[in-house]
């Protein structure tokens, strides 16, 4: 292995970290801390590329922060930093931006759910959106990035842009040193949370989001007892009682995915949670979904809020993560500049 094993990913700022992000990523990276070099961001950059009120973007940031921290994530072990203090990605998403084809990004699917029908009102940003995550990634020459099954797509393509990258400068990477002329690393998707997509609790069609419109869509980390109970009671349902097996779930998502949660929650299988709750109705599991949420979550909600007193060292946290993500990026940089023919 010519590479270093490093993790890099990261999550929005765009609202409240909800199960979906837990589930699908946060738990791998927590368990990534033991084994690995892990560089974990607030993407603030990212989170602009839709419009974002400023003082509730400086919050979110926080907020996100001492979510991570919250959930496990050690900031003596791991970096944790927001993406826009270290200008290395800024600065190699607009190289990408130039190894990149238009065509790329055109099938990005991602894209075209936000973007919606009025495409033309989409910000460029969010066009250009996955060369900015391929730059977070690739600016630690990061070989391991834990993601949702969502954002597979875009790994694809970060792993399409180093590629061409390599290829486009293969003589100056071999010149620089590299004589295998492979600068960068291919970024390896790590997709094997116990949910990697969670979905909607209104509808199991869409994958739980912070920015869909509806608070009860989702179970945010920061959600207090009443609420969590109200929005598990609210979840659409279907009429029948919950199958024996898990082939009974297959044209039932919303059942499915209850079920799914339940699982991951407990650590174990959707055909263990089956056979303890085969045959009940939704009446039967609401509750005690709801209580294991409660049980899991409650102890990060109260961690969240006890973090969110003392932004100041919020701050601390952050400028510190800052400056050890630098010392990483920095010499890639100045490889990366030399490599494509800027003078320094
Ligand atoms: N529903 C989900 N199930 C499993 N994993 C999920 N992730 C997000 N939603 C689910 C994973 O969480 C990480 C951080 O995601 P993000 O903040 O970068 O943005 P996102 O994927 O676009 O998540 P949201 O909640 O839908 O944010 P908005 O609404 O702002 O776009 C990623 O690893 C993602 O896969």
């Amino acid at each position: 292995m010519k590479f270093q094993e490093r993790v890099f990913s990261g999550m929005q700022p765009t609202g409240t970290l909800h199960l979906g992000n837990y589930l699908g990523a946060m738990l791998k990276w927590i368990d990534l801390q033991k084994t690995h070099e892990c560089i974990y961001c607030v993407v603030d950059l990212h989170a602009i590329t839709v419009w974002q009120d400023p003082e509730e973007l400086r919050q979110a940031i926080r907020q996100v922060t001492a979510s991570y921290i919250a959930a496990g994530l050690d900031p003596q072990k791991s970096i944790l930093f927001n993406q826009s203090q270290v200008s290395a990605h800024a600065e190699l998403a607009w190289i990408f931006n130039c190894v990149a084809r238009l065509g790329w990004l055109g099938r990005m699917t991602q894209f075209k759910d936000k973007a919606g029908k009025d495409r033309e009102k989409a910000s460029v940003g969010l066009y250009a959106y996955p060369n900015l995550m391929a730059a977070d990634i690739l600016a630690y020459r990061a070989t391991h990035v834990p993601v949702g099954d969502d954002q597979k797509q875009h790994l694809e393509l970060a792993r399409d842009i180093a590629q061409k990258f390599n290829g486009d400068f293969a003589a100056a990477i071999k010149a620089a040193g590299h004589e295998d002329g492979e600068f960068f690393p291919q970024p390896e998707p790590v997709i094997t949370g116990p949910a990697t997509r969670v979905m909607s609790l209104r509808d199991g069609s869409r994958k739980m989001s912070k920015s869909e419109p509806s608070d009860l869509s989702r179970i945010n980390l920061i959600d207090d007892v009443d609420l969590i109970a109200k929005k598990i009671k609210k979840a659409k349902t279907d009429p029948e009682a919950l199958p024996s097996e898990t082939d009974g779930l297959s044209g039932r998502p919303e059942a499915d995915n209850l079920v799914g949660i339940y699982a991951a929650l407990t650590g174990t299988a959707k055909a263990d949670v089956l056979a303890d709750f085969g045959g009940r109705q939704f009446s039967a599991f609401k509750p005690a979904l709801a209580e294991l949420c409660v049980e899991k979550l409650g102890p990060i909600a109260q961690e969240v809020s006890r973090l969110m007193n003392d932004p100041a060292e919020i701050d601390r946290v952050l400028v510190d993560g800052a400056n050890r993500a630098r010392a990483i990026a920095s010499p890639i940089m100045d490889e990366v500049k030399d490599i494509v023919g800027f003078i320094r």
